[in-house]
C-alpha cells in the first residue's frame, strides 16, 4: 500500500512538475559568462555593461511580461518562435532580443578566436571552400544588414550550414524568416553593441568579433544541432 501510494505520488509529482514548466523555469536572464572587461580591447568593458545589464535585461523583463499576457509562457522559446508570425510583435521583438543575446554571451569569451577544429572545421571547409571564405561571407551578411540586426550561422534541417543575416531581434528559428535552422554563431550589429567604441565603423567591429569568438563553445552547439 505504501509502495502504490509512493508510485501515485511520485506519478501526480512528475505530471505536475512537467506540465507546470513555467517560464520562471525555462526562461531565467542568465549570468554573464565572463567579466564585463573580458572581452577588452575588442569589445570595451562599459558597452557591455550597458549591453548586457540594460538591454538585454529589458528584452527578459519585457518578453516575461509579454509571453504572460498573450497566454505562451507555457511554450519553450522553440515552440514560441516556430509560429511567432501568429503573436504580437512584442514577443517576436523581445523573446528573438532575449534569446539572440544568451547565444551572443555564449559564443564568446576571453582568450578566444582562432579557428574551429574537427568535424565543424571540416563542414565550414566543405559548405563554403574555406575557413577565410566562410569568414568573409558572414562578413558580408553582418556589414550589409541595413540597419539594426543580426549575422548568423547555423545548421538547416538536413545538418548543412548556412549564413544569413536578420533585422531587428529576429533570428533563424522564427517562422517569418527566409532561411530556417539552429542558429550556433551570431553577432551583433545593432549600433548599442559597438557605438560608444567604434561609432560608425561597424566593419572594424565585426573583423575584431573574430578575436573573441569562442570556437569550442561553436563546436559544441554544432554538435548538438546535429543531434549528435
Ligand atoms: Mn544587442
Amino acid at each position: 500500500m505504501k509502495r502504490l501510494t509512493l508510485i501515485f505520488v511520485t506519478l501526480i509529482f512528475g505530471i505536475t512538475s512537467q506540465t507546470n514548466k513555467t517560464m520562471a523555469q525555462e526562461y531565467t536572464f542568465p549570468q554573464l559568462p565572463y567579466a564585463y572587461n573580458a572581452l577588452e580591447p575588442y569589445i570595451d568593458a562599459q558597452t557591455m555593461e550597458i549591453h548586457y545589464s540594460k538591454h538585454h535585461r529589458a528584452y527578459f523583463d519585457n518578453f516575461v511580461k509579454a509571453a504572460s499576457e498573450n497566454g505562451v509562457d507555457n511554450l519553450s522559446l522553440t515552440d514560441i518562435f516556430s509560429k511567432v508570425s501568429t503573436l504580437p510583435a512584442a514577443i517576436r521583438n523581445n523573446g528573438g532580443g532575449y534569446y539572440n543575446h544568451v547565444l551572443f554571451w555564449k559564443i564568446m569569451g576571453p582568450d578566444a578566436g582562432g579557428q574551429p577544429t574537427g568535424r565543424l572545421l571540416e563542414a565550414i571547409n566543405a559548405t563554403f571552400g574555406s575557413f577565410e571564405k566562410f569568414k568573409t561571407e558572414f562578413e558580408n551578411a553582418a556589414k550589409t544588414q541595413f540597419g539594426s540586426g543580426w549575422a548568423w550561422l547555423s545548421v538547416d534541417k538536413d545538418g548543412k550550414l548556412f549564413v544569413s543575416q536578420t533585422p531587428n531581434q529576429e533570428n533563424p528559428l522564427m517562422d517569418v524568416t527566409a532561411k530556417r535552422g539552429k542558429p550556433i554563431l551570431t553577432l551583433d550589429v545593432w549600433e548599442h553593441a559597438y557605438y560608444l567604441k567604434y561609432q560608425n565603423r561597424r566593419p572594424e567591429y565585426v573583423s575584431n568579433f573574430w578575436n573573441v569568438v569562442n570556437w569550442a563553445k561553436v563546436t559544441e552547439l554544432y554538435e548538438e544541432a546535429l543531434g549528435k
